[in-house]
């Protein structure tokens, strides 16, 4: 599965927020960098996500009376899971990890930065009307595959993922360069919505040779 000159690797929140010592730190989300590194190489063409939030963004619990991160609560557009505050725009949580060896990115789409609606997704706010414009940014230059990875497989690598096949792309979710943060079964509940939509799930041995 050679990637081609019309296959498009997106990279889903790999910030300092998300990495070990962050303010939402997945399990092992350090494990990414090193096959994501080796899969941007072999890929011409690639774009960064970057959750991007002011301060007192309606996802942080610190935002609502009494709540807790991992709560729960109904938002204008439904349900939000209520998280630390993370990735505040121009704090160094919020930064790409320098770790990171990616000069060849071509794009960093920065989501979240509405202030009363979370976006999980690159492609569409939390409202599912809203749009960051990627969609019509790889449709323009001609991609037709999506490869996505990063963190966290369950929320906004799957979210992307989702969109990303939504749009019409064929989109496939690199399993091994991903790791999930699996909060009130968030888990089991994205790898259902991914098979269900028809995202083909694979690794990074299947991208590029070890
Ligand atoms: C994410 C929770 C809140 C993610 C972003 O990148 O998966 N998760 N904001
Ligand atoms: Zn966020």
């Amino acid at each position: 599965m050679k990637p081609t000159e019309t296959d498009i690797f997106i990279i889903v929140d790999v910030q300092n927020d998300f990495l070990p010592g962050g303010a939402l730190a997945v399990p092992e989300g350090d494990a990414v960098i090193a096959p994501i590194n080796k899969l941007a190489k072999a890929f011409r063409h690639v774009v960064l996500t970057q959750d991007w939030h002011p301060k007192g963004h309606a996802s942080f619990a610190s935002s609502h009376a009494s709540k807790k991160p991992f709560e729960l609560i109904e938002l204008s557009y439904g349900s939000q899971v209520l998280w630390p505050d993370h990735c505040v725009q121009g704090t160094r949580g919020a930064e790409i990890a320098s770790e990171l060896d990616i000069p060849h990115a071509e794009l960093v789409i920065r989501k979240g930065h509405n202030r009363q609606i979370d976006s999980y997704s690159g492609f569409k706010e939390a409202d599912r009307k809203t749009s960051t414009g990627l969609a019509g940014y790889l449709r323009e230059r001609g991609f037709n595959r999506v490869f996505v990875a990063g963190l966290a497989t369950d929320f906004c690598v799957t979210w992307t993922a989702l969109d990303a096949k939504a749009a019409g792309f064929d989109t496939y979710l690199i399993e091994d360069a991903s790791r999930p943060i699996d909060t009130n079964g968030s888990l089991a509940r994205a790898q259902n919505d991914l098979k269900a939509a028809g995202v083909h799930i694979t690794t990074s041995g299947q991208i590029v040779k070890d």
